[in-house]
């Protein structure tokens, strides 16, 4: 491969702004200085040079609900690249009693197809000796994320005593425990109330999950985590209750991490009283939208750092798919896109109203989710001998987010009709130019799967359950006899 520089550009990192230029050789950053010279010279004048995003939450052709997700590694990181997102973090999902390792052969071949580099996080959808024991082989085989359904009963679910044995076997790994907090057994029982009501509308969705659901259960889990001396990280973080339950367990010294989604920080539950069907069934995602009081909150978090992500959760439904719900709402098959998304939009109704700083927006969207996940500096990072996964990104460039004009193969944006301010000038992905403006150069095949490397000590939670793991048996010289 030629060598490249990035000229005439601002870097802007997690910590600092800086004018330099940023040459590439061989996929990597090998110099960031003054009058850089190379093969190729790609212009940045007037553009932000920043770390690409990292989207640590996608579901890409997921077998869910009695179908798959619309995008595939192809669409899905396509649309990434188009919007600044250099790479995705996508969930193995074993079926009931099906190996880990399996599971994992049959996301290695869908990933062939991705345009930019992946990772995985491996979902606890059961629970045995078989899984206890391949914990360790999908560890070394560098993922050290697991992920734990605490909704979707019947399906997906598992038990508070499973998570707490998984979460001791993550301990013991250096793993990292994710979750989806949400109440599933209330869930479920407040579902068939609203169905026996009569209530079998999109909207009855948002009604069947409301934020005590998973406040309840983002406490539980931390609580749980705490106990099993592992740290915790909660995925989709929609509302103030499960914020709250974030701030306390950070504020006491847990390493607990909290992910808003940019659906939840920009569009609110009125969309599910939107008179069309379609409209509030395409909406329909779990956790479901929130109103404006939960959305200050999340802004808020980000500001503070008590939440310190933000990502997409991005799986797509058809048109047809989510009409499988017609009827009854519990059939419409959950989930949005949004993966080209996120970054113009975070950085319009972030950057531009001065929610964010830029390097704020660099952390929530790409080096914190790369520290988090271990991955760092090779991802999230603008240094010599990182990756060159890099965004140059026009501050002035502008579009209203349309369904004609994105990557992703469904027919409808839950985004449409917004307008961003801000959007990639060029994006690179190991050096190579996926994305020139509305040029689209993205090849399948060319991603790659990083591997992320087992955490620390260091890493673990601050759990005092440690002092009552080993009891002491108290001696006694005067036990009852029984039987009187
Ligand atoms: N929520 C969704 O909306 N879709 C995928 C899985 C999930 O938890
Ligand atoms: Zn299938
Ligand atoms: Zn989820
Ligand atoms: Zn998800």
């Amino acid at each position: 491969m030629p060598t490249k520089v990035i000229k005439n550009g601002t870097i802007v990192t997690a910590d600092r702004t800086w004018k330099a230029d940023v040459k590439i050789d061989g996929g990597k950053i090998v110099q960031i200085g003054q009058n850089l010279s190379a093969d190729e010279v790609l212009d940045a004048t007037g553009c932000y040079v920043m770390p690409g995003g990292i989207d640590p939450h996608v579901h890409l052709e997921m077998p869910f609900m009695g179908t798959h997700s619309a995008d595939n590694f192809e669409s899905g990181t396509r649309a990434g690249l188009s919007g600044g997102t250099t790479m995705v973090v996508d969930f193995i999902l074993p079926a009931p009693e099906q190996s880990l390792l399996e599971a994992l052969a049959i996301w290695q071949q869908k990933s062939s197809l991705a345009c930019s580099d992946y990772s995985y996080h491996m979902a606890i959808t059961w629970w045995g000796e078989q899984v206890f024991n391949e914990m360790a082989e999908v560890v070394d085989r560098g993922i050290n994320t697991f992920k734990h359904f605490m909704a979707y009963k019947g399906a997906l679910m598992v038990d508070d005593d499973e998570m707490f044995s998984s979460f001791q076997r993550c301990s013991a790994l250096g793993a990292l425990p994710l979750v989806h907090a949400e109440n599933g057994d209330v869930v479920a029982s407040l579902q068939q109330r609203l169905l026996a009501e009569g209530n079998n509308g999109p909207e009855a969705h948002a009604y069947s999950r409301p934020p005590e659901v998973e406040g309840e259960a983002a406490n539980r889990a931390i609580m749980i985590a705490d106990m099993a001396n592992v740290p915790l990280y909660i995925v989709h973080t929609s509302c103030e209750q499960a914020h709250e339950a974030i701030r306390r367990a950070r504020q006491k010294g847990m390493r607990v991490y909290g992910e808003p989604l940019i659906q939840h920080l920009v569009l609110d539950e009125s969309e599910y009283q939107n008179a069309d069907w379609d409209h509030a069934a395409q909406r329909v995602m779990s956790p479901p939208f929130r109103n404006k009081l939960h959305q200050d909150s999340l802004w808020a978090g980000l500001q503070a750092g008590s939440l310190q992500v933000v990502a997409t959760d991005h799986c797509s439904f058809t048109i047809d798919q989510k009409r499988f719900g017609v009827g009854d709402f519990t059939k419409i098959p959950n989930g949005t896109g949004g993966l080209e998304d996120r970054m113009p939009v975070l950085w319009t109704r972030g950057v531009n109203t001065g929610r964010l700083t830029m390097n704020e927006f660099v952390a929530v969207t790409s080096t914190n989710i790369a520290k988090i996940l271990n991955m760092y500096p090779r991802k999230g990072a603008i240094v010599e001998g990182a990756d060159a996964d890099i965004v140059v990104w026009d501050p002035e460039r502008e579009k209203t987010i349309s369904a004609k004009a994105q990557q992703s193969v469904i027919e409808y944006n839950v985004f449409e009709g917004i307008k961003v301010k801000g959007l990639p000038r060029f994006t690179l992905t190991r050096g190579k130019v996926a994305i020139e403006e509305s040029t689209v150069k993205a090849e399948p095949g060319h991603g790659e799967f990083v591997a992320r490397e087992p955490f620390q000590a260091v890493n673990r939670a601050l759990s005092r359950w440690k002092e009552l793991t080993a009891p002491r048996r108290v001696e006694r010289s005067g036990i009852p006899a029984t039987g009187v």
